[in-house]
């Protein structure tokens, strides 16, 4: 039996704790040779203990030491040319060095392996996490020695049927460690989760809990201070390590300041407790929905925003840097955003905390995309861990304002039914924040009705709804005849819309591909969407072109989809500056 992840550590980067990122050994392993013997049943030694020849006459067929590198965080796919398409197994290895220590335990933690990952330290096996976009994590104890230590993962990133996501996205299924790795160490019993928010429905009243983890977490005093705002609770766990608090800082004669888009303001929030001390930087902001309005500190907001994936800009792979974020992230400021979609999985946690200190609203979905196995339990827990791990590592992130549960997913029973466990999952994991879905809208017999009445409506807070008209329904001119008719009172988000333009392609407005086509579908995509009484918001698809095997259009897609308003070069395309006109003039008039 393989172990599964533990609940997330919070704020693994405020912990004490080493970065094992930087060049790892690797062996590429198509058939899985380090794995399954020649039966293809699992070996007893496979790649995972490191086996080196005792003795000259020692048959070992591989040496993680004499085999090339690989970088982390980073894709494959992009590292080496022989990788580009590759999907299977690569080994990694690195080592690090450590102490045994009575009194501290240490966790390795990573940020996101593609798709499957198998962790071994000093050849023992720690455990096994699914999917390819959420952080895990496993506890090293025993198996760590006093000097140098072994890391070696297993990262198989094969597309599966009952996988989450199916066989069949539109994106580059890049595969690795794409995110950092860190051995975090904290005391035998130390502060391992909170939740600092914001009560429901309050626009002053901080509340939530306090988790300790250890042989000694239940009964006992835990500290949370908020120095700005005077707070300083004494709290008691109880027998599950558990305190839970609710405080108003207007009670200890301060003023709490709201986190917004104008300003991004964030309080050092302080928790001790038996010798252990966090200390996170949290905002305060409330979200909630009032009829078709959306509420942001109470007062209704329109969300400018745009979609994102976790390309790399101005090269090809994963987005994996600080650095990358704030690239992403100033085009769509530039653009005049107050919102970003992350589609259409959790993001790297750089790339959601430059969001909040840059004051973007954030809508964040797991790849619970188009047709998954509806049916099938593995593939529902499978979901509901990802999800999970989603709002355990983002829960106390003030920019978060939205949970997506999937992405155009065709209604069925099974589907409604799959969709509502999730969605009452997420809620009870968080119950601040508002739950949405990007969903597909359907034509009334006249195919220029769009008609919104997905039955998963009534149990969302806000209507994504993904529409292409003038691309894949019918040319821009389209827009001008469409009437929208969406059956709820609820407000609407339409979280895609777009076509394709080869950046410095030009023509006329009617011909596809070009700069000409996509400005004009954009001008007449604003017109439409004005008239609708219950909108509230878009992110169109989407800033960058991002690379997607789907799309082989030789001259124009070479490999990328080409819906960005931003070229995968950093080229602005026409339509980049419609959305900026647009977004400026409903910020000076929203
Ligand atoms: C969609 C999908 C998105 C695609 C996009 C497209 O509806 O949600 O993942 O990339 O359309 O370009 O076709």
């Amino acid at each position: 039996m393989t172990a599964s992840p533990l609940h997330l550590i919070a704020n693994v980067f405020g912990r004490e704790h080493q970065s094992l990122n930087g060049d790892w050994h690797a062996i590429v392993d198509p058939y899985e040779n380090g794995y399954y013997d020649y039966r293809y049943e699992p070996l007893k030694n496979p790649y995972g203990s490191n086996e080196k020849p005792e003795s000259p006459g020692d048959r070992i067929e591989y040496d993680f030491d004499a085999s090339p590198t690989l970088k982390v965080p980073g894709d494959w796919n992009s590292q080496r040319p022989e990788l580009g398409l590759y999907e299977g197994t690569i080994w990694y290895k690195t080592s690090f060095q450590a102490r045994r220590s009575a009194d501290r335990r240490q966790f390795l933690h990573f940020g996101a392996a593609n798709y499957e990952a198998l962790v071994y330290v000093n050849g023992k096996l720690l455990g096994k996490h699914v999917g390819g976009f959420t952080a895990f994590e496993f506890e090293v104890g025993d198996a760590l020695v006093d000097g140098d230590n072994t890391v070696i993962v297993k990262v198989d990133d094969q597309r599966r049927k009952d996988g989450v996501p199916t066989v069949n996205t539109d994106w580059y299924n890049f595969g690795g460690l794409t995110r950092d790795v860190l051995l975090v160490s904290v005391p035998r019993t130390f502060v391992k989760d909170y939740f600092v928010q914001l009560e429901k429905g309050s626009l002053d009243r901080i509340g939530g809990w306090v988790l300790l983890d250890g042989p000694q977490a239940g009964k006992q005093q835990v500290s949370l201070r908020i120095p700005e705002l005077g707070v300083d609770l004494k709290l008691e766990t109880d027998a599950s390590g558990r305190a839970s608090f609710s405080v108003r800082p207007a009670d200890h004669g301060a003023a709490l300041e709201l986190w917004s888009g104008e300003v991004p303001r964030r309080y050092s929030v302080e928790i001790t407790g038996l010798g252990d001390r966090v200390e996170e930087k949290i905002g305060f902001r409330s979200i909630t929905t009032q009829g078709a309005d959306i509420l942001l500190n109470g007062r209704p907001i329109f969300l400018r925003g745009i979609s994102i994936h976790e390309q790399a800009p101005e090269r090809p792979g994963r987005a994996t840097s600080e650095a990358d974020a704030k690239k992403l992230l100033g085009w769509a400021k530039e653009l005049g955003c107050n919102f970003v979609r992350l589609a259409h999985y959790p993001h790297n946690p750089h790339t959601v905390r430059v969001a909040e200190e840059l004051g973007l609203l954030v809508w964040s979905e797991v790849p619970v995309y188009w047709t998954i196995q509806w049916q099938n339990p593995d593939t529902y827990a499978n979901a509901e861990r990802q999800i999970t791990e989603m709002v355990q590592r983002d829960k106390n992130r003030a920019a978060i304002i939205l949970w997506s549960v999937s992405n155009e997913t065709p209604i069925s029973d099974a589907r409604n039914a799959f969709l509502r466990k999730l969605i009452a999952t997420v809620r009870g994991l968080d119950p601040t924040r508002l739950l949405t879905a990007a969903l597909e809208r359907h034509y009334a017999a006249d195919e220029l009705t769009h008609i919104v009445d997905d039955p998963l409506g009534s149990d969302l807070d806000v209507l994504g709804v993904n529409q292409y008209v003038g691309w894949y329904d019918g040319l821009p001119p389209k827009c001008d005849t469409v009437a929208w008719d969406v059956r709820y009172e609820k407000p609407l988000v339409f979280s895609e819309l777009g076509g394709d333009a080869k950046a410095g392609h030009h023509g006329p407005a009617d011909q596809r591909w070009t700069e000409e086509f996509q400005r004009d579908l954009y001008e007449r995509q604003i017109r439409m969407m004005r008239k609708i009484r219950v909108w509230r918001g878009l992110s169109p698809w989407i800033l960058t072109d991002f690379q997607s095997p789907r799309r082989s259009l030789p001259k124009i897609q070479e490999g990328y989809n080409r819906k960005g308003l931003v070229s995968d070069h950093g080229e602005k395309k026409q339509a980049f500056f419609v959305l900026q006109a647009f977004y400026r003039q409903l910020a000076n008039d929203p």
